[in-house]
């Protein structure tokens, strides 16, 4: 079988997901390292963003395209699963993820909290803004993995790996903290799938 590449620098919380599947199904693959933008990511992906992923003459962009071509074509447990209604669930899961928890977590919380002109300091209210919304998205993942400990079914899915990295994130944050403090079944979630060596051998080295 050709060999994996999955490209994207480690960092990434989507290429991370994507390697926490490898790591889960067992499948081997090759990280190679590449920034969005980067030509070799824009060969494949229209819009430069990363992951992407090369596997013969099989390229694909976005995360859960890739997650859902490693799931099928990889021997190993399915992290998707087969039966209808379960899937649909890692589906609605993996877009709630992406469309609320990574915006108000990443694009509205992290990124202006890390990365700022340093002339003009952060952006205070827009960080404060997202605080609320974080905290909905938290309510809501509490409430969902209450009763199994995961968001569908109870076992990890790619929804799990999906979501993990931005809550891990927040967690970094003083802020994000206090909020996944609040909800305690959310709070256990982080702690047991952050424990799965799939997340810890697929941490970004320390950034300089
Ligand atoms: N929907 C995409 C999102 C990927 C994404 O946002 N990647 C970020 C890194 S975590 C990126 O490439 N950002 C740079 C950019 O958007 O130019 C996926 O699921 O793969």
């Amino acid at each position: 079988m050709a060999e994996l590449e999955i490209v994207g620098v480690p960092f990434s919380n989507y290429v991370r997901s994507v390697r926490m599947l490898c790591e889960e199904k067992g499948a081997a693959y090759k990280l190679v390292p590449s920034l969005p933008q980067s030509p070799e990511v824009v060969a494949i992906h229209p819009a430069g963003q990363i992951p992407v992923m090369r596997h013969g003459d099989v390229a694909l962009f976005e995360s859960k395209a890739i997650a859902t071509y490693i799931d099928r074509t990889f021997p190993g447990p399915k992290f998707i699963p087969d039966e209808p209604v379960a899937q649909a669930q890692v589906e609605q899961w993996v877009s709630y993820g992406n469309v609320k928890v990574d915006r108000w977590i990443m694009r509205e919380f992290v990124v202006p909290s890390v990365f700022f002109d340093k002339a003009k300091g952060p952006d205070t209210a827009r960080i404060t803004a997202s605080l609320p919304e974080i905290e909905k998205c938290c309510k809501v993942l509490d409430a969902a993995v209450a009763k199994t400990g995961h968001l569908v079914g109870t076992s990890l899915t790619y929804a799990d790996m999906n979501v993990i990295p931005m809550l891990a994130t927040l967690q970094n944050f003083p802020a994000g903290k206090e909020i996944v403090a609040k909800y305690p079944a959310l709070a256990a979630y982080v702690t047991n799938v952050t424990g799965r060596p799939s997340y810890t051998n697929t941490a970004p080295p320390p950034r300089k």
